[in-house]
């Protein structure tokens, strides 16, 4: 009798959970992959999803977040696209008791309790696993001298920040592995390739491998090379990260030698760790990913099971 009286007066059927979702944008195979699979989640978990694109600037995701705060939405989920600069709005959505998730990226705030928890990958173990691979490469091939070129993430961002640390940690104190160029190339295979092509015209044939934070701009790097008459994969060895098909079909063409898997189908765990959150159970704080790494010879084999 409860259920039939409930199912007859709305008021008295359970409302959906509201969720307000910040992305960092569209920059990048992993971002579209990553967005696809949180607006499926949310549809099969019955999640109404606000969702805003902030086009990898931050004011625009201070400004969904201040919107998400004032429609009252249940739970807020973000990427955040830089880990500084978040303290005075998360303490407004603190204030007003809405729970914060973070995904994929962290922040730097000194006060832990304004969010509840983070879901992501460990990518300082992944600019490790890169940097472990090309040590192993490098232990094959003892004549060589590894000059490398380094094309970092978005500026001040988790991944970036992260993915240098570990790659420089592994590298460190090996005379024969030494990175000569750094720049930023956005997460984008635009500028991957542009500044690929600095790298190129100042460096030359000095240029021994590219290390690329995100498997775009390591794409975009190989147009690069291969307008300036170098095999990639050969004459220069591409590492790179993220695991996207664009990679494996790099692999399978014999232009990128490795990719370091970091999965962007964090939809079904964050849907659950909302429902958890807004229902009054304990979280973990922190929830990593578990991935692997996919060099050239396996690409084939694996390409079929890949799902972004
Ligand atoms: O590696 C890159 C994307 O934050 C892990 O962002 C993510 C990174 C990913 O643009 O491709």
């Amino acid at each position: 009798a409860v259920a039939s009286f409930a199912a007859a007066i709305p008021a008295f059927a359970a409302k959906p959970l509201v969720m307000g979702f910040s992305q960092v944008g569209a920059e990048s195979e992993w971002r579209t992959a990553n967005t696809a699979s949180i607006k499926d989640a949310a549809k099969k978990a019955g999640i109404t999803l606000k969702f805003a694109d902030a086009q990898q600037r931050q004011e625009n995701q201070v400004k969904a977040i201040r919107s998400f705060i004032a429609q009252h939405v249940d739970v807020i989920a973000f990427s955040p696209v830089v880990e500084s600069g978040w303290d005075t709005v998360l303490r407004e959505a603190k204030a007003a008791r809405i729970p914060v998730i973070l995904t994929d990226r962290a922040v730097n705030v000194a006060d832990k309790s304004l969010y509840v928890s983070f879901i992501g990958s460990d990518f300082v173990e992944e600019g490790r696993r890169a940097a472990r691979w090309l040590l192993d490469y490098a232990k094959k091939n003892p004549a060589k001298q590894f000059n490398i070129v380094e094309l970092q993430g978005t500026v001040g961002s988790a991944p970036a920040i992260d993915r240098k640390n570990g790659f420089q940690e592994v590298i460190a104190g090996n005379p024969k592995l030494k990175i000569i160029r750094s720049q930023t190339g956005d997460f984008t295979r635009a500028k991957g390739k542009e500044v690929m092509e600095a790298f190129l015209k100042s460096e030359g044939k000095n240029i021994n491998v590219l290390y690329a934070h995100n498997d775009d701009m390591a794409i975009g790097a190989i147009q690069a090379i291969e307008e300036a008459g170098l095999k990639p994969g050969k004459d220069i060895i591409v590492v790179s990260i993220d695991g996207v098909k664009g990679a494996f079909e790099a692999m399978m063409q014999g232009k990128l030698n490795v990719t370091v898997e970091c999965s962007p189908l964090l939809g079904p765990q964050l849907m659950q760790l909302a429902q958890d959150v807004v229902a009054g159970k304990p979280v973990p704080k922190r929830i990593t990913v578990e991935e692997g790494v996919f060099p050239a010879e396996v690409a084939a084999k694996e390409f079929p099971n890949r799902k972004y």
